[in-house]
């Protein structure tokens, strides 16, 4: 039986090869105006998603930098950002660990020209899932809601 495991496992690889899961590209740039361009999207549960943040505007970082953080359902973009403010939250560390809790997914925080991709599992639970800029003062102008369905 045993000299039949490494077939098996070879045969296994390589249909996680053939059949990779299909992934839904989400794509999301924010500006020197504090605007995501994207402010809903959809979502199918348990979906897997490729997310890029774009930062398009030419500030520099310390002064208008951005990041995604997708929260978990029931918080709310504004509440979380005034929790950043008075968790100490600043221009160079715009996502206290303490905070974490209540984040599914984050970009870091990213200055002009910059970029980055992060891949995440949507949620199984169908609902509106808030994002938010948390640079400080961001939430105010930088949110938006993927709705799981
Ligand atoms: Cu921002």
């Amino acid at each position: 039986m045993s000299r039949f495991l490494p077939f098996f496992l070879f045969t296994f690889s390589l249909s996680l090869v053939a059949n990779p899961e299909p992934v839904k590209e989400v794509i999301i740039s924010g500006n020197d105006a504090m605007q995501f361009d994207i402010k809903n999207f959809q979502a199918k549960p348990g979906e897997s998603i490729r997310l890029t943040l774009k930062n398009i505007g030419s500030i520099p970082k310390i002064a208008m930098g951005h990041n995604w953080v997708l929260l978990k359902k029931g918080a709310d973009a504004i509440s979380f950002g005034q929790k950043v403010l008075a968790s100490g939250g600043s221009a160079t560390n715009p996502l206290p660990k303490s905070l974490l809790g209540d984040v599914l997914a984050h970009t870091k925080l990213l200055g002009p020209g910059e970029s980055e991709s992060i891949s995440f599992t949507a949620p199984t639970i169908a609902g509106e899932y808030e994002y938010v800029c948390t640079f400080p003062g961001h939430f105010a102008m930088m949110r938006g809601s993927m709705e799981v369905k």
